[in-house]
């Protein structure tokens, strides 16, 4: 098989986190990575609105013009900082090759963000979203990105989840690691949830706009929030991942844009699962000021 490198491999380990195999062999590049002052990080836990939001920001970039939006795959548009896989251009290669202003993706948990973006003083925009949609979608992902372990059943993959153990590590400590590390730098992290922008797309994309000192007409906003809705992503090849290998992703399993709403959790967890989940989300997360809608 022409992928088989990269098919359902065991998790590693990146300084704790666990990561893919590949894209620890990547990490000295991404460590060393020279970030530029005009950069804007788009940074996430996975399955977190990451594609949304990184659609929204270059149709913003572009001025709402749909046809340059199209001009090419998501993840080339919006390079994925580390990503690593034999026989493909990296994150970094990428990005190397990508003129200013350049959008970047990233999982990273704050503390491994290459710190050349906290010292070229780079925009970050933060997108979260509650952790009962994201450990649903992520266990289909798991199911249709075949570089992931086999995830099992919903109950053991809950548990992998709750332990820190799925890829990228605790969402606990990724959403509040980004959360206390806005709080220092105030006006240069913007931090958005996936909720709101379900409820109040315009509202939010008003609030992108401002952080970015960016004047649009109102036409233009109307152009965004109709390219960027879920049924025109969807259909979008240059949205919805369709053009990745089927070795590496696999739509007929579950599609990349799967449900797109909030709250799809209570279709999923058992009375019994969803107590359970409830107990340790309340310990993991006791003490912390940041609050998640669990449906809108
Ligand atoms: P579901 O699996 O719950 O449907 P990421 O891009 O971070 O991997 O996140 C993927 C999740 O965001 C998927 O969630 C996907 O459907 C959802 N998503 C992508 N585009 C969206 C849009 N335009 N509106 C709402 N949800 C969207
Ligand atoms: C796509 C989106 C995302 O948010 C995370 C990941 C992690 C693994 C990635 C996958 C992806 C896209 C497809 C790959 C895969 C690793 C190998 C494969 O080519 C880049």
């Amino acid at each position: 098989m022409e992928h088989e490198e990269l098919i359902r491999q065991d998790l590693g380990s990146l300084h704790g986190i666990p990561l893919y195999k590949s894209f620890i062999e990547g990490w000295p590049q991404v460590k060393a990575f020279q970030a530029r002052p005009d950069d804007l990080l788009i940074s996430t836990y996975p399955k977190s609105g990451t594609t949304w939001l990184s659609e929204i920001m270059d149709m913003i970039y572009h001025d709402g013009d749909v046809e340059k939006c199209r001009r090419d795959a998501i993840f080339n548009r919006v390079p994925f900082l580390e990503m690593k896989a034999p026989r493909l251009p990296s994150g970094v290669e990428q990005l190397e090759n990508t003129p200013s202003p350049r959008l970047v993706k990233t999982h990273l948990p704050v503390q491994l963000l290459p710190t050349s973006f906290w010292d070229k003083g780079c925009k970050i925009i933060y997108m979260a979203r509650n952790a009962k949609d994201v450990v649903i979608s992520y266990y289909y992902f798991y199911q249709m990105a075949k570089i992931h372990p086999d995830p099992g059943t919903l109950a053991e993959f809950l548990e992998t989840f709750m332990a820190g153990k799925a890829a990228y590590g605790s969402w606990y400590d990724h959403v509040q690691g980004w959360w206390e590390k806005k709080k220092e730098k105030e006006k240069q992290i913007l931090y958005l949830f996936y909720e709101d922008m379900k409820k109040d797309p315009r509202q939010e994309v008003q609030k992108i706009l401002q952080f970015l000192g960016k004047k649009v007409a109102e036409g233009t906003v109307d152009r965004i929030l109709h390219h960027t809705s879920f049924q025109e992503m969807k259909k979008n090849p240059a949205a919805n991942y369709e053009t990745m290998p089927t070795a590496l992703m696999d739509h007929n399993l579950s599609p990349f844009l799967r449900k797109g709403i909030s709250g799809d959790w209570k279709n999923h967890f058992t009375v019994a699962q969803n107590e359970r989940f409830d107990q340790h989300y309340q310990k993991y997360m006791a003490g912390s000021d940041l609050h998640f809608q669990m449906e809108v």
